[in-house]
């Protein structure tokens, strides 16, 4: 087997009823082609019952059993389905065939958590339209087959400077698609190299069939784009976006791009960040940036997507006023208003980059006239890289529940960026993909629910993470109760339990340089001076009041005085707002020091415990993956004991302090 199917095995339900089933549909478009294929697939895994596409949609009120597909106008949303069963004739309508096939994934997704025995007498009615109107994965894939900061095998888009097109692909877009995916960025933001001609003649074939049969499945190609492609690929001398030379460079490519692939989505730029070129070098704004490409592709109507992760990691972080968490507030608030109805700003959870926790990202209730979007990383980068076990939809959860106070209502950061607060259609939510050639796509068997999660979420933003938890489980490994509840056990906790063995208190950081994985105190990259945590014999935490470095104050109120208000600052997050004494006492009763020899003891015993829970699966789930997960769970134990014993004893060797249990810190 080269790969799996993660959550779409369709394992079987009851061979109870194995009568052929028919359906009824006169579409004959790509998308309701999938739609009937998957039907197809689903009932012969599930019941063992073969599909026929047999009959005219008129025949189907005749009928007595059937499906029917079928677009109708009552139904507004572009990719809203409505489905209606009962008694084995169910109706699949929606205003496009987007909206079909997703009716028809809910329905082999209901009957499969439902674990409906016979689908002739089962009763069920759902009408969906998804929360957030772009739910995008952004791969982070480079064209020699890399993944920056990929955990789960080289590229499947990409080898040795080629574009792939094969099976895999397709097992690629109807899983994305299943979940209600309908935006994908092929290549990594950091585009150099190579990477830079993918906007040239050598590739545009491959693109537009990949663009096609993504399109077949609702899915919209985009590609990340390097601004400086101007010189890089055109020779000109610069790339300044107010130049006119430059200008027309874009245009020219936007037509040539578009007239090779008609259906793509637009662009993805990280600019001016981390080494990448930008407008910054010719005295520009990102709103100039943004808008000229965002002109020179409005005629085929593109998108561009522009990060707000924007940050100048040269700078001297020993000024105490030098705050890497201001920057994005600092470089796009000024230009709110500013930018083109075709641009979005893409921004990152929280204000410094995918930390285990964070507060959100002050932007996001700050702008008001420009397009959001929420940038989320299902790639663990600093939260176990897909070796441990950390499902993030619950923490996916709270940050769409943040209330920003942007106004006195649909002022949560899942009203923003679904466009109910401004009301705006350029918006969503992305995700950096966590899925590699492995063969098992995410390198961690269980780091597949992230992925499945994000789409979910993405598509409902109400929906709870324990349920999808559960719609995961029950779909990728089965019925089985003890299986069920272990796994979702493990999911529901892994988060909080990483958190504990990791990083403190919302301090973040403490990662061994540029590989950003194991532990190491003093060890990021641009920490050189410990300053990221600031900690020394006395104290720890970084003060973002108006005292330290006022970043507080990028809130709304009553976020700006109760984050800079130690005593109402949520705990969680308290290091990250405060630097405070080790003695300082907590709600818990216990000082901050207790409280981090604690949770490390705590953290590393629960990782204990998630090796021991997965081998009482022996048996129960699939052999391979079994031993697979296995392994990981015994590497994430280890590990975790690893992180316990430096995080502990480098505050021990700082303080003097012992632990008030008297257990061993060093
Ligand atoms: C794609 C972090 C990561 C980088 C990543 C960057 C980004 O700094 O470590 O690998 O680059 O974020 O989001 O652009």
């Amino acid at each position: 087997m080269e790969y799996t199917n993660c959550w779409l095995q369709y394992r079987r339900i009851s061979d109870k009823n194995i009568a052929e089933l028919e359906i009824y549909c006169d579409l004959d478009g790509k998308t309701a082609s999938c739609g009937i294929e998957e039907l197809k697939i689903g009932f012969q895994e599930l019941y063992g019952r073969v599909v026929k596409k047999v009959k005219q949609e008129t025949e189907f009120k005749n009928c007595e059993k059937g499906i029917l597909l079928k677009i109708t106008t009552d139904i507004s949303g572009k990719e809203e389905y409505c489905i209606q069963c009962e008694e084995g004739k169910c109706v699949i309508s929606a205003l496009t065939e987007t909206g079909i096939l997703y009716g028809v994934f809910s329905v082999l997704r209901n009957l499969q958590i439902q674990q409906v025995e016979d689908f002739n007498t089962w009763t069920y009615a759902e009408r969906k339209s998804p929360s957030n109107p772009l739910r995008m994965l952004n791969h982070w894939d480079n064209m020699d087959g890399s993944i920056e900061r990929g955990y789960s095998g080289e590229s499947f888009f990409f080898c040795k400077n080629e574009v792939l097109v094969n099976e895999r692909l397709k097992a690629y877009a109807r899983m994305i698609a299943s979940v209600g995916i309908n935006g994908v960025v092929l290549n990594n933001v950091n585009v150099k190299g190579a990477a830079t001609a993918l906007i040239s003649e050598r590739y545009y074939e491959k693109l537009q069939l990949i663009s096609e049969l993504f399109l077949s499945y609702g899915i919209k190609l985009f590609l990340s784009i390097n601004f400086a492609a101007p010189m890089e690929l055109g020779g000109l001398a610069v790339a300044d976006p107010c130049n006119e030379g430059v200008m027309q460079w874009w245009r020219k490519k936007a037509n040539e791009i578009w007239d090779n692939i008609p259906g793509l989505g637009g662009f993805l730029v990280k600019a001016d960040s981390e080494g990448r070129p930008g407008p910054f070098t010719y005295g520009r704004t990102h709103a100039d940036g943004a808008n000229m490409l965002a002109r020179a592709i409005a005629p085929y109507e593109g998108i561009v997507i522009w990060r707000c992760f924007v940050y100048n990691c040269q700078q001297n972080w020993r000024d105490t006023k030098t705050d890497r968490a201001r920057a994005g507030y600092d470089n796009f608030m000024p230009l709110d208003g500013m930018f083109e109805d075709n641009v979005i700003l893409q921004i990152k959870n929280g204000p410094m980059d995918f930390q285990v926790r964070e507060p959100v990202s002050p932007l996001f209730g700050a702008l008001k006239n420009t397009n959001m979007m929420l940038e989320l990383q299902i790639a663990q980068e600093y939260t176990g890289q897909q070796r441990h076990v950390c499902y993030l939809i619950p923490w996916f959860q709270q940050i769409l529940g943040f209330n920003t106070f942007c106004k006195s209502e649909h002022s949560k950061v899942s009203d923003i960026v679904s466009g109910r607060t401004y009301n705006q259609k350029n918006c969503g939510m992305a995700a950096v993909a966590n899925t590699g050639n492995d063969v098992n796509w995410t390198g961690h068997d269980l780091a597949a629910a992230n992925l499945y999660g994000f789409g979910r979420l993405a598509f409902d933003t109400e929906l709870n993470p324990e349920c999808i938890g559960t719609e995961w489980v029950l779909q990728t490994f089965g019925f089985h109760e003890k299986v069920k509840e272990t796994i979702l056990t493990i999911l529901m906790k892994s988060w909080l339990t990483y958190e504990k063995y990791t990083s403190p208190l919302g301090i973040g950081w403490m990662v061994k340089p540029n590989v950003h994985y194991g532990p190491d105190v003093d060890g990021y990259e641009y920490d050189r001076w410990g300053t990221y945590h600031r900690a020394d014999h006395k104290a720890i935490g970084v003060d973002r009041t108006e005292m330290g470095t006022g970043y507080c104050s990028q809130y709304n109120e009553p976020l700006a005085s109760i984050f800079a208000d130690r005593k109402r600052c949520p705990e969680e997050l308290l290091l990250f707002f405060h630097h405070v004494e080790y003695d300082y006492m907590l709600s818990t009763g216990k000082t901050v020091l207790q409280h981090i020899y604690d949770t490390h003891f705590e953290g590393a015993a629960e990782a204990a415990q998630f090796y021991e829970m997965w081998q009482k699966l022996k048996g129960l789930v699939d052999e391979d993956c079994y031993q697979r997960t296995l392994e990981r769970f015994h590497h994430q134990k280890e590990h975790a004991l690893e992180w316990r014993d430096v995080i502990n004893s480098y505050f021990y060797r700082k303080t003097g302090v012992d632990d008030k249990k008297g257990r061993l810190l060093y």
